[in-house]
């Protein structure tokens, strides 16, 4: 037998890299730990070995995606560079952590869009801590602010989810022009078929040309059927029509596209509370969630118009889109603390798997990696 040597490549999970090593062992494998190399049997070559490992385990590609903790670091990555680099620079120029560190770190998280209530909230906590001498350096500033971000995040994001009799589920998603809600719809449809449930879009948005079949293409693109009217139709009579099949099929969510609209239009408000009363005449307690989505990037902007919506529609949680694309990813604070809402779910791109449930612990931990 003629030995050669490769490198094994660190194991994606613990149980399945053991059994994997049985199986190699088992067709005369020999491994060193120290190492990290491996001795084989020429007659059973790495190629060869893969493709069983392949056969009897699956594709280590798949086994090997990122974690949702490396997803929203990456997502945050900007936001993260940008807090970091500025507390490092705020606190260089004063060594000792007192009142005018911390003075300096207000423009910082104002900055990362954490909006001047949040951020005068925090820092009134850290300046407490600090004339008491309780910071000693920057590691400790970072971790105690962490701590406040933590606890304003776990406060708002600790209400409970409605519980749903029956079924279907009726999540309405509203909010302004472009944040992102028929995107959200296609994300939320992938999430709900990866769970093994079934799932029906209402094409609710007729006011804007062309809003049917770009839900229709995510509809496609999820094996999700799209009910739908005429352009220019009444919205609450094709949600009467998607929740009527929805009971009859009894399909476990409908999930309903909305007009972009602005506060300023009142008839569009109008409209949106007509839908829910025709939701409530067919499924009693729908809409169980109504869902805001907003825009990360407008930041402060976006807040405002979100403060409205939400006194007008009812929403019961907020969906972050394009966190990918800012730096302000610190408004999900300010969002959480203003609005006293949770937020449910962040968008991270521009595709189908782009939908990360929001945890707090996991957004706090990506921000301070
Ligand atoms: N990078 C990034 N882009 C996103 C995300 N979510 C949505 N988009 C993009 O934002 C744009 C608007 O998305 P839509 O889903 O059409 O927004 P909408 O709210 O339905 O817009 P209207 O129907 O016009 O009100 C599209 O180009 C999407 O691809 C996200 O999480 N990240
Ligand atoms: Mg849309």
């Amino acid at each position: 037998m003629r030995a050669r040597t490769f490198r094994l490549q660190p194991p994606s999970t613990r149980h399945r890299s053991q059994a994997i090593l049985l199986t190699l062992r088992s067709v005369g494998y020999t491994f060193h730990t120290g190492s990290g190399r491996c001795r084989y049997n020429e007659s059973f070559t790495p190629a060869g070995a893969f493709i069983m490992i392949q056969t009897l385990f699956g594709s280590l590609e798949e086994q090997q995606k990122p974690s949702f903790l490396d997803r929203m670091k990456e997502a945050v990555t900007r936001t993260r560079e940008n807090l970091a680099e500025r507390i490092e620079e705020a606190v260089s120029f004063n060594k000792e952590i007192d009142r005018n560190t911390l003075d300096d770190l207000e423009a910082t998280l104002i900055g990362a869009d954490l909006g001047t209530t949040t951020t005068h909230e925090v820092l009134d906590k850290l300046r407490e801590k600090a004339d008491r001498k309780q910071i000693k350096d920057v590691e400790e500033l970072k971790r105690l602010l962490k701590e406040e971000l933590l606890a304003i995040l776990t406060a708002a994001n600790s209400r409970p989810v409605q519980k749903v009799d029956g079924t279907p589920e009726v999540i309405l998603v509203v909010g302004v022009n472009g944040t992102g809600k028929t995107t959200t719809i296609g994300k939320l449809a992938q999430v709900f078929r990866s769970q093994g449930k079934n799932v029906l879009m209402c094409a609710a948005d007729t006011f804007r040309a062309a809003a049917i079949e770009q839900l229709e293409i995510w509809g496609q693109r999820t094996g999700t059927e799209v009910i739908k009217t005429k352009a220019g139709g009444d919205p609450a009579a094709v949600l009467f029509d998607a929740l009527q099949a929805a009971t009859a099929r009894k399909t476990d969510y409908v999930v309903v596209d909305t007009a972009g609209r602005l506060h300023t239009k009142a008839n569009l408000m109008l409209e949106l509370d007509k839908m829910r009363r025709t939701a409530q005449r067919i499924v009693p307690g729908a809409p169980h969630e109504t869902l805001l989505v907003m825009d990360a990037t407008t930041g402060q902007n976006g807040l405002q118009q979100a403060r409205l919506f939400t006194e007008a529609a009812g929403v019961t949680g907020i969906v972050l889109t394009k966190l990918d694309g800012t730096a302000k990813g610190g408004v999900v604070v300010a969002i959480s603390r203003e609005l006293g809402l949770p937020v449910r779910y962040v968008g991270v791109g521009e595709k189908a798997g782009d939908l990360l449930p929001f945890d707090p612990k996991e957004f706090v931990d990506s921000l301070f990696a």
